[in-house]
């Protein structure tokens, strides 16, 4: 598992460039989808006929996103007349199922640079909803850059709102089965055994001496899975509570 301070350290990139591409549509042989990704802003990705224009860039595997750059027709030396009016930007990990990361209705800039919430995915899809300021429909991008972190890793929790977050604390730990309890998903009597053993780890934790405190999470760990064993605790009970123990386990290793 990544942690925050290891994604601090790696290096953003742009993870599109020289990828593979599709489009919808393009203007000339020299006016391809590929030119989007180049790295150059002498050449562009021209798309014409009815819009919406669209180019999907493959990164060539799962990678963490966090700004989209966009370099518009101005970009290249074209008139700012010709700059995208509307464009929006969506990511997917299995190239059918898509979600929005951006969606700009009124730009006038050479260049935008969206940020959006880091995000996992290969397939990055750039929609041209209105290509340029005015009547013209032909969508010019000199550069489209999906900026971001390589590699599928693990995103810290705070990054992912489906998961709870773990607990940090043995004392943590214990609300978690309070509340677990007040919802009726543990017995008050087996939660009572079960915040008696958290006790102690509070303790050692109190007392910062590491090696006890693995001790008897490991020893929590054992117990729990007695429990659910002998159907005192349910699957999802035990799954909450054993993630959440192996979890501090690796705190204090
Ligand atoms: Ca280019």
């Amino acid at each position: 598992m990544i942690t925050v301070t290891h994604l601090a350290e790696s290096k953003t990139m742009n993870l599109a460039l020289n990828k593979e591409t599709t489009a919808s549509s393009y203007c000339a042989d020299t006016e391809v989808s590929s030119f989007a990704v180049d790295g150059s802003t002498r050449t562009k990705w021209c798309g014409n006929g009815g819009e919406p224009h669209t180019l999907t860039v493959d990164l060539g595997s799962v990678n963490l996103v966090s700004e989209i750059v966009l370099q518009h027709a101005e970009a290249g030396g074209e008139p700012v007349g010709s700059n995208t009016l509307a464009y929006r930007v969506l990511i997917s990990e299995d190239g059918e199922n898509f979600k929005e990361l951006v969606k700009v209705t009124d730009n006038k800039s050479g260049i935008t640079k969206d940020q959006v919430p880091v995000t996992k995915g290969r397939y990055v899809r750039l929609i041209v909803d209105e290509p340029t300021q005015g009547d013209d429909n032909a969508a010019r991008i000199y550069e489209f850059e999906v900026n971001g972190l390589k590699g599928d890793v693990e995103l810290p929790p705070t990054y992912d709102p489906e998961k709870p977050q773990p607990t940090e604390s043995a004392a943590e730990l214990r609300e978690l089965i309070e509340k677990l309890t007040d919802d009726g998903a543990i017995d008050a009597k087996v939660a009572h055994t079960l915040a008696v053993r958290l006790k102690v780890v509070s303790h050692f934790e109190d007392k910062q001496s590491a090696e006890k405190v693995v001790k008897h999470l490991e020893g929590f760990k054992r117990f729990i899975l007695n429990q659910k064993k002998h159907d005192k605790i349910n699957q999802e009970v035990y799954n909450r509570l054993n993630g959440n123990t192996e979890y501090l386990i690796e705190k204090w290793k």
